[in-house]
């Protein structure tokens, strides 16, 4: 058994939270080392590459979280052993990092240029991922993203659809997923009442 300690924000999201779920699923036991957001260049420092989530393993620090997810769905059982299957759920993982790094391009930017990027995010990229993610969920018969079960492909695509529908970014609205593909809704909501994660929300 590896001692882990997960370092992230102090929030229910980003990009720590589908691992945090994961090994609340699974029964891992983990030290859940959130920090407040004036406390990341401290917290940087301690990171190989001054950034988070970090996973320390044994005292050892390890960055990535697609890397994470895939070494703590294993330790969990929600990452598939198939090669096939587990090409599927790396694509989506790999695919919402993608469109993550797009949304974060647009922080850095203020006013009319912040404006004029994400409606081109809107318009564009964010329209087109959801779209292919709700056909990619179509295709493997509506309920999951892989092996008919719930795997790390569910757990990332649930904590971004709940990210975009908070509202929180400007110039992305709030209803953009439920315009574009309500069937990703209808997924982040079916997965939010798996008992563990309906408990961890709760508390
Ligand atoms: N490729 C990395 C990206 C990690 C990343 O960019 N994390 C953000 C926070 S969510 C960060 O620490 N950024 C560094 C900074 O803002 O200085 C991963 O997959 O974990």
């Amino acid at each position: 058994m590896h001692k882990l300690t997960l370092t992230y924000f102090d929030f229910p999201g980003g990009r720590a939270e589908p691992a945090r779920l994961a090994m609340i699923l699974g029964g891992i036991e983990f030290e859940d080392f959130r920090f407040p957001f004036d406390q990341f260049n401290k917290v940087k420092e301690q990171s190989p590459l001054k950034q988070v989530p970090t996973l320390n393993v044994d005292g050892r620090q390890v960055t990535q979280c697609n890397a994470i997810n895939r070494f703590v769905g294993k330790l969990a059982g929600l990452y598939p052993q198939d090669n096939y299957q587990a090409l599927l759920c790396d694509e989506i993982m790999d695919a919402i990092e993608e469109i993550t790094h797009k949304i974060v391009a647009t922080f850095g930017l203020a006013g009319e240029k912040q404006k004029l990027a994400r409606e081109a995010l809107v318009k564009g990229p964010l329209t087109q991922y959801l779209e292919w993610a709700q056909s990619r969920l179509a295709e493997q018969g509506g309920e999951y993203f892989v092996e008919q079960r719930l795997t790390m492909a569910d757990l990332k695509i649930f904590v971004w659809i709940r990210s975009l529908n908070s509202g929180h970014l400007d110039h992305i609205p709030s209803s953009l997923v439920a315009d574009i593909a309500p069937k990703l809704n209808e997924h982040m909501q079916r997965i939010a009442k798996t008992p563990a994660i309906a408990a961890y929300y709760s508390s």
